[in-house]
């Protein structure tokens, strides 16, 4: 069967997280990625939190499968030569670089153009055009730069950052979105685009839902947020919702049975207006069902406190798992805070490929996380992702078709390091 993206070969420049995320899922889609990294360097990432001494980082592996490696020093004047075959023969260009970091080895927007007019150019940079575009700029930066850290937290405490990584892997996405449509309008012109995206912008556009509570706290409080009942406040910015839930349909978290020994023995439980009556029942308070000072949504928002003691009171006579499947069974909303070791042992993601077994052949086998986005005809296999520099020979000759006399001089000209044994 074929893959969705065959054919498009993808100019790799990207390092660290957010640029590996999006040239990944462009290759599980079927996309030849060449990773392109400095010879005998690489991705820094390749010797970053090692589990091994001296093999790839995890952190190197799962953001790199089903890619091709060659080694290059595109500041060398034989490198800038290899570069711009391969700028001739590839779709895409992809970069995270620091700001400038291209210009500066010579291979501006114009001059990319100038070599191949169909090439897209696609960037990750910390901010947009403005006061902060020269920054360098890493996960959490963004995450505090995009809004994400001044609304997440307990209300009264300082400002969190957020495990899941929207910053980088958030970006990636944004990214790999950009260069696809790029592509089909690519199709129909003829013409390269530049394609960019910002770390501050794709967090900013996740947390879209906090710009809407800014606007509607000029119009009064936000009612569904816990300190409406409780009486506190507001500002003048969207505050910290602690767990609430931002929907209008107040949740929380709750402690379930073993929350005392287990730290993720938890549950998140949405008071969701159209099963409040099973609610009701299941934790045995059926009188709140009719009586008009818990009957409505509004009447509730005042006695949030009382009502999810309540809730948590029967959640903590129960395992997270137990609650999950009496709660289903009503049609509440629910759902466990699960480990990591839960969803590495999890079968269900294993079946669909989401959590994968990948085998290496210096670190041996590890757990990754496949594509989260299923094509029902391009299928994905997750491959191990590449040593530094093990396709640079299969590149220049397959790819850039040089003779096997050329490659022998790129290789004493030092511009793609050391030939492998
Ligand atoms: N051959 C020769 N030189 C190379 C090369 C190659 N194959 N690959 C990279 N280089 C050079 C770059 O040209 C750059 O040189 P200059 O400083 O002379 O321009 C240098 O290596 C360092 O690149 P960099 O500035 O991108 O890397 P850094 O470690 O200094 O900064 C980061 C890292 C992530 C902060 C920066 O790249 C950045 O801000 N990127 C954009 C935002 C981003 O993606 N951040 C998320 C990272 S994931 O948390």
């Amino acid at each position: 069967m074929s893959k969705a993206l065959e054919g498009i070969k993808i100019l790799d420049f990207t390092h660290v997280q957010s640029g590996p995320t999006c040239t990944q899922l462009l290759a599980w889609f079927g996309a030849d990625v060449i990773k392109v990294e400095r010879p005998g360097v690489g991705d820094a990432t390749r010797g970053q939190l090692c589990d091994i001494p001296d093999v790839d980082s995890l952190y190197f592996t799962m953001l790199n499968h089903n890619k091709r490696s060659i080694e290059l020093n595109t500041k060398h004047e034989t490198g800038k030569e290899v570069l711009v075959r391969l700028i001739e023969s590839c779709d895409v260009l992809v970069e995270n670089f620091a700001p400038g970091a291209l210009d500066r080895m010579g291979f501006s927007w114009e001059k990319i153009q100038e070599i191949n007019s169909q090439m897209i150019l696609a960037s990750i940079k910390g901010f947009g055009p403005g006061p902060y575009e020269d920054c360098k700029v890493y996960e959490n930066i963004a995450q505090c730069a995009g809004g994400a850290a001044s609304t997440t937290g307990m209300l009264g405490d300082i400002p969190l950052v957020t495990g899941a990584q929207i910053g980088d892997s958030g970006t990636g996405l944004h990214l790999a979105f950009g260069i696809v449509t790029a592509l089909y309008q690519r199709a129909q012109t003829g013409k390269g685009q530049k394609v960019s995206a910002a770390m501050q912008d794709g967090v900013l556009n996740l947390c879209r839902v906090k710009l809407r509570d800014q606007q509607r706290l000029e119009a009064g409080p936000l009612e569904e947020y816990s300190q409406f009942g409780e009486n506190i406040p507001f500002g003048e910015a969207t505050p910290r919702s602690g767990n609430d839930s931002g929907g209008g349909q107040p949740g929380r978290i709750l402690k379930c049975l073993g929350w005392e020994k287990d730290p993720d023995a938890y549950t998140y439980f949405i008071t969701q207006a159209a099963v409040w009556k099973n609610i009701c029942d299941i934790i045995g308070r059926p009188e709140w069902k009719d009586d008009q000072n818990y009957s409505t949504p509004k009447s509730r928002l005042p006695k949030l406190n009382e009502i999810f003691g309540a809730i948590e009171k029967w959640t903590m006579s129960k395992t997270k798992f137990e609650v999950m499947d009496i709660c289903n069974e009503y049609e509440i909303p629910i759902g466990p805070i699960l480990s990591f070791k839960e969803l590495a042992e999890e079968n269900s993601l294993r079946a669909t490929g989401t959590i994968v077994e990948v085998d290496h052949p210096e670190r041996g086998k590890y757990l990754s996380v496949g594509n989260p986005v299923k094509l029902s005809d391009s299928p994905v296999e997750v491959i191990r992702s590449p040593l530094l520099g093990e396709h640079t020979n299969e590149i220049l000759s397959n790819v850039l078709s040089y003779s096997d006399e050329e490659i022998k001089d790129i290789r004493a000209s030092g511009a793609v390091g050391e030939e492998k044994k």
